[in-house]
């Protein structure tokens, strides 16, 4: 008999950026649920990858100064190491920019233009580059974008649509149908009432201002907007309109999309409406789980608060790192990253219950057999109650991974260790050994090993390295599924145990905690030392610029650039002409009647053969870039010093 399927996916993630801890978790929660899953009977597919057009990629290539090409290479080696590192299972790894995917979004497009479910028209709305979301007026919160809370801006642009609008009733109908769809329940209520009660909008889904993307098979100067060419990717990883569709016949439609929880809209609004159109079944279920934070703050690079996983892995061991994500991220909410708590947790659960019951275990076994596991010689009634419980463990921890909990999950295996700690507590095998009572020490000491089978045959999915340690200890092959542990007594005759290195070695954690201070503390000098160094300068030397007020009264593209606005500003009587590299953040008829700061006596130059007569003051972060304003209205040529 055939294998049931579970197709399981992360996201596929943006490469403009370091990754931090946060990144790690939605892969690492996905990776223990594809191993359980396979251990459990499923033939799984497990999908992974990186969103790797857009934009906001083809800006910060533009800043680093090489190709958008070499600029996703250089994250993508990245990425795909931090997944050998943190011992990630995928099955495959989908780029937006392999061209089985890139040729398969063309004939998506294709299909929903053959079918009407696409057409032409002029977009205009407000534009997050770093989230690639357009939004309304009345979606965006302080006039900010409501996801990120940074900045927005008007665009305007020839575009082609989805009728995503046409999708509105069926896809109110498909909640209502499969109440489970979107987990947990309180999403399901905010993308309802959010997003789908206020009417659907048909959704722009080409782009004209920049072209690193998938070019439009019947209008090449539009470029596929990047959520399309990115939700793409599940069917297209499986061969979805191409020869081999094997794997898309097999795993399709998915068991369970996994996102954290600010990308749920496009999963269960835009994704199911596309794959209506192109008449697929839809996914079983999406997942929006919550956030690792920071001081309560959305771990992020550009936020400078993002923790490094390779560091961790490197100082305390990819499946501390795991398991603390998993265990002690509450499922479904968000949870915080501290290094205390990192450390705390691998102390109580890691060093102290698993490490402690393998290790006085082996070390017994060593002493009093000789290595060798005894045969038991019949059960008590506390023996009883710990094999019931190693016997009820796998459906409960089935249960908790049906659930999609893995802090529940491991929880219940924790408390086989748990138990087992406190039997040896209980039967204190020291006094049985110093009474020669080694036919019932022989009892005690095969329940106890017996115990760290099950725990750790159920610990493979979570912590696959301690698990193989802890079977190398016990003298065991790594089981490849649950059917080891469906009845107690496995070990047979004649099993050797080692009793080797601690499988987690104790932390002091104040001592570890100011090393990680000091650490951070270097690192900090040390990014400061590589920052070029910017001289001082006088009041006189500052008084040489000459600052002043300018309202902007005409506007206009620079031909043939898309980076340039030509800007007539008024500046009391006199008016005068500025190029700015601003037309990628703003369009002319957004700057119109704004009031701007001019930098009055900058020699005049000529920017693509326009001549400019100074420059206007902007702020930028590296991603966006906003200009200058008066905080009131002064009018214009005033001074500004
Ligand atoms: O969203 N805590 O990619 P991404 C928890 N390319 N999870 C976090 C996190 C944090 N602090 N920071 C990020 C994208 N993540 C798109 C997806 S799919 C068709 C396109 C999670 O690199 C985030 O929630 O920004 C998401 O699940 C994953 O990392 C990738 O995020």
């Amino acid at each position: 008999m055939s294998k049931p399927t579970y197709y399981i996916t992360t996201p596929i993630y943006y490469s403009s950026g370091n990754f931090h801890i946060g990144h790690c978790y939605t892969t690492v929660i996905c990776d223990a649920i594809a191993r359980f899953k396979r251990m459990d009977g499923y033939d799984v597919f497990y999908l992974t990858g990186t969103d790797e057009h857009g934009q906001k990629v083809q800006q910060k290539a533009e800043s680093a100064g090489v190709t958008p090409k070499q600029f996703v290479d250089k994250l993508y080696d990245q990425i795909v190491r931090l997944w050998k590192v943190l011992n990630i299972s995928y099955d495959k790894f989908i780029r937006t920019t392999d061209d089985y995917h890139e040729q398969t979004v063309q004939k998506i497009y294709q299909k929903l233009l053959d079918s009407d479910d696409i057409y032409k028209s002029h977009y205009e709305g407000w534009y997050c580059t770093p989230c690639e979301s357009f939004w309304t007026e009345s979606q965006l919160v302080d006039g900010k974008c409501p996801d990120c809370g940074r900045e927005v801006k008007l665009q305007q642009e020839e575009s082609y649509f989805f009728r995503l609008s046409k999708y509105q009733d069926r896809l109110i109908e498909f909640y209502r149908q499969n109440p489970d769809f979107i987990s947990p329940k309180s999403r399901m209520n905010e993308m309802i009432n959010n997003f789908i009660k206020p009417g659907l909008k048909d959704l722009c889904i080409s782009r004209t201002t920049f072209d690193w993307g998938v070019k439009l098979p019947f209008d090449p100067k539009h470029v596929a907007y990047v959520w399309v060419d990115a939700l793409g990717n599940y069917i297209t990883a499986l061969g979805y309109l191409q020869e081999d569709h094997s794997l898309f016949d097999k795993f399709w439609p998915a068991d369970l999309h996994m996102v954290g929880k600010e990308i749920v809209r496009f999963h269960t609004i835009i994704w199911p409406a596309l794959l209506m159109a192109l008449g697929l079944p839809l996914p079983k279920k999406v997942y929006g789980h919550g956030w690792v934070l920071f001081d309560n703050d959305k771990m992020s690079k550009s936020k400078g608060n993002a923790v490094d996983p390779f560091f961790l892995a490197d100082r305390y061991g990819a499946d501390a790192v795991r398991y603390f994500l998993l265990r002690e991220i509450p499922f479904g909410s968000d949870g915080v990253y501290s290094n205390e708590a990192l450390l705390n947790r691998t102390n109580a659960d890691l060093v102290n219950d698993l490490g402690n019951l393998v290790s006085r275990t082996t070390a017994m076994i060593t002493q009093y057999f000789g290595g060798v596991i005894p045969r038991p010689n019949g059960y008590n009634k506390l023996d009883r109650e710990l094999i019931d419980l190693c016997e009820g463990t796998l459906a409960q921890v089935r249960a908790d991974m049906d659930a999609l909990s893995a802090p529940d999950a491991l929880t219940d295996i924790f408390k086989i260790v748990q138990r087992a700690n406190k039997y040896i507590d209980e039967t204190t095998p020291w006094t049985l050994n110093k009474n020669g009572d080694k036919e019932r020490l022989a009892t005690v000491m095969y329940v106890l090993a017996e115990c760290i089978r099950f725990a750790a045959t159920l610990l493979v999915p979570f912590v696959p390295t301690t698990a193989q340690k802890i079977f190398d200890k016990l003298g065991l092959p790594l089981p490849a599924d649950f059917d080891a542990i469906k009845r107690f007594g496995g070990i047979g005759d004649g099993v050797t145990v080692t009793k080797g290195e601690n499988l987690f070695d104790r932390i002091d954690i104040d001592k570890e905690l100011k090393e990680l201070d000091k650490i951070a503390a270097e690192k900090n000098v040390e990014s400061q030392k590589n920052s070029p160094q910017v001289p001082q300068i006088t009041i006189e030397d500052f008084a040489k610029v000459k600052l002043m007020t300018a309202k902007v009264i005409a506007c206009e593209r620079v031909a043939k650039s898309d980076k340039l606005l030509l800007l007539k500003l008024q500046t009391g009587d006199e008016v005068r002409q500025v190029v700015s590299g601003i037309a990628q953040y703003y369009t002319p008829e957004y700057m119109l009647g704004k009031t701007v700061v001019l930098v009055s006596n900058l020699k005049p130059v000529k920017i693509r053969g326009v001549e400019s007569n100074g420059m206007i003051l902007c702020a930028a972060d590296g991603k966006n870039v906003v200009f200058v304003t008066p905080e009131q209205d002064i009018g214009s040529g005033k001074e500004v010093r």
